[in-house]
């Protein structure tokens, strides 16, 4: 898979990762970046958080950058190290390591969100296998992510997390289809019927539906590319954020993936 690597910068961590990183020298004066896969660069606009895992390890690395390090999953960082984004060919420097859990709760910087900070929270279903183990949340186009921001609106002491982190975080339209109009994944939520992330059979269609739609039929509804076709859109914005700085190309070869996600 060819994904688009975004990178969150963290603007200010959880008392647990404050705790956990007291006193390590190798962040010191080091900006540090969540770091999420996404197939969906042109979707960036409408980041209104950002997915860990609870019980999924991460760890903190150093980079192709001296003064950048990422938080990702190790499984991450092994693959990055031979994709030039660690300090040399094959390497992988861990600086610290973490438990999701800790991370709720973090602020981190989301390039292009229409927020200008969003908030770390917990979803059941993050993969170790996949990606960076980090995933950016964009509840109008993606499905889970809207069921997830659901569930932990309605049961905020249960995930332990603070209202504040998710409410004045509204889906921003982003891409108008067809079908579904400029907020899909709440559209075809209700379409379908679907109230929490643990509804997986409903999400899989829901998350196939909207993404074809949004791929063949979309159209921008904000940003310089607004009136253009998504499929015009895509290339375009990736190049941007990786001209800017703000995110890395990160390859996951599928096969690759199988052999180690046991
Ligand atoms: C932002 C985004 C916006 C995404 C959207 C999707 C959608 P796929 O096709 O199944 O490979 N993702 C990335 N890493 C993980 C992980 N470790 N565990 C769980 N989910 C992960 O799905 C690729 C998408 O899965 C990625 O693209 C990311 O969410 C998520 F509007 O990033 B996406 C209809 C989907 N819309």
């Amino acid at each position: 898979q060819d994904y688009t690597c975004i990178k969150l910068k963290v603007i200010e961590f959880s008392p647990e990762t404050q705790a956990a990183l007291a006193g390590n020298k190798d962040i010191e004066g080091k900006t540090i970046f969540m770091v999420a896969a996404t197939l969906r660069p042109e979707t960036m606009y409408g980041q209104t958080n950002c997915f860990v895992g609870v019980d999924l390890k991460y760890g903190i690395f150093k980079t192709h950058k001296s003064d950048e390090l990422f938080l990702m999953t190790e499984r991450a960082a092994r693959n990055m190290a031979f994709q030039n984004l660690s300090p040399s060919n094959g390497e992988v420097s861990k600086v610290a390591d973490l438990v999701g859990r800790q991370l709720i709760g973090t602020q981190v910087k989301a390039p292009l969100s229409t927020y200008p900070s969003v908030y770390v929270l917990p979803m059941d279903g993050v993969l170790a296998t996949k990606g960076t183990g980090v995933v950016t949340s964009v509840p109008s186009d993606s499905p889970d992510d809207y069921a997830t921001v659901m569930d932990l609106k309605k049961k905020p002491d249960y995930y332990k997390v603070q209202p504040e982190w998710i409410v004045p975080f509204e889906p921003v339209a982003i891409i108008n289809t067809p079908t579904y109009g400029n907020l899909a994944a709440p559209t075809i939520c209700a379409q379908m019927k679907i109230a929490s992330q643990k509804d997986k059979t409903q999400l899989a269609l829901a998350k196939d539906a909207v993404y074809k739609d949004g791929f063949y039929n979309g159209v921008m509804v904000i940003g310089e590319y607004a009136g253009k076709p998504v499929q015009e859109a895509k290339p375009e914005i990736r190049k941007q954020l990786i001209e800017a700085g703000e995110a890395v190309p990160y390859n996951e070869p599928e096969n690759l993936v199988m052999s180690r996600s046991g």
